[in-house]
C-alpha cells in the first residue's frame, strides 16, 4: 500500500511547477486514490464476518503531509450494519399467500438464513396476508409496534394471465417503501415480480438462488445498522 501511495505522491511532486489550481485538483485526485487504496487495505484487514467499524486511516502516519492535505476527506467515517451482531435483533416476516408455492420457498430461504446468522427462532414472527397488495399496511403496523428491528416482506407477483399484475406490483412496492418511511423501521422488499411461474421458481431456490434468503441478509444488515449505528 505504501509503495502505491509513494508512486502517486511522486507523480504529484514532479508536477509541482504546475499552476496552484492544477496542483489542487491533483491533490484531490490523490486523496481519492488514497481513500480507494485505504478502503481496499481495510477490506483485507477486517474479515467479512467482523462488524465493520468506523474506518480511520491511521495507517498513513508516515505520510504526514498527505494526511494534513487530505484531513477533510480522511476524517470521513463509514458505517455499515453487521451480519454477525444479530443477538437481540427481532424480525417480523410478512408473507403473502397468493402464489403460495413460491412464497413458501422464499420464506424457507429467509428462515434458513436467519438461522445461519444466529437469529433466534423466538426473535422471529411470521404474519400471513392474502396477497402482496396487503403486505404494506401490515408491514407498517408491525413497524410501528416498536417490537421489531426490521420487517421482511415476502410475496410473488407473477404476470401470467392476470391483467392487474402492474397494479399489484407497483402498489406492493410503494406499500413496502411507505411502511418503512412512515414507521422508521427498515421494511425489506422480498417480493418477486416475474413474467411467469418458471422465472419465479428459479428465484425461489432454483437456478437464480433464493431471493427470500437474500432479503433476510438485507434485513439483518439494516436492523444492525439502525440498532448499532443510527440510534
Ligand atoms: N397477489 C400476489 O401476491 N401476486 C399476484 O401475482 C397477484 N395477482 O397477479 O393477481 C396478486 N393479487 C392479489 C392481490 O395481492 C390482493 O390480494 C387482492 O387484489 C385483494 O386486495
Amino acid at each position: 500500500m505504501a509503495s502505491s501511495i509513494s508512486l502517486v505522491d511522486s507523480c504529484l511532486l514532479h508536477r509541482s511547477h504546475a499552476s496552484p489550481a492544477l496542483v489542487h485538483s491533483q491533490k484531490l485526485l490523490l486523496c481519492q486514490r488514497i481513500r480507494a487504496i485505504s478502503l481496499r487495505h481495510q477490506t483485507a484487514t477486517f474479515s467479512f464476518s467482523s462488524s465493520l467499524q468506523a474506518i480511520s486511516f491511521s495507517g498513513f502516519s508516515s505520510h504526514t503531509s498527505i494526511k494534513k492535505d487530505c484531513s477533510s476527506l480522511l476524517a470521513v467515517q463509514h458505517f455499515t450494519g453487521s451480519l454477525t451482531r444479530s443477538e437481540g435483533l427481532r424480525f417480523a416476516v410478512v408473507v403473502a399467500r397468493f402464489n403460495e408455492i413460491v412464497t413458501k420457498l422464499l420464506l424457507e430461504g429467509a428462515l434458513d438464513t436467519f438461522k445461519k446468522y444466529s437469529v433466534k427462532e423466538e426473535d422471529i414472527d411470521v404474519v400471513w396476508v392474502p396477497g402482496s397488495f396487503e403486505i404494506g399496511i401490515v408491514a407498517q403496523k408491525l413497524g410501528k409496534s416498536g417490537k421489531y428491528h426490521s420487517v421482511l416482506c415476502i410475496g410473488a407477483v407473477i404476470r401470467g394471465d392476470t391483467s392487474h399484475y402492474d397494479a399489484v406490483a407497483n402498489s406492493t412496492a410503494s406499500g413496502v417503501l411507505s411502511a418503512g418511511l412512515s414507521s422508521g423501521v427498515p421494511c425489506i422488499f422480498g417480493v418477486l415480480t416475474c413474467d411467469d411461474m418458471e422465472q419465479a421458481l428459479n428465484r425461489a431456490g432454483g437456478k437464480a438462488g433464493n431471493k427470500g434468503s437474500e432479503a433476510a441478509l438485507t434485513a439483518i444488515e439494516m436492523a444492525s445498522l439502525f440498532e448499532h449505528h443510527l440510534q
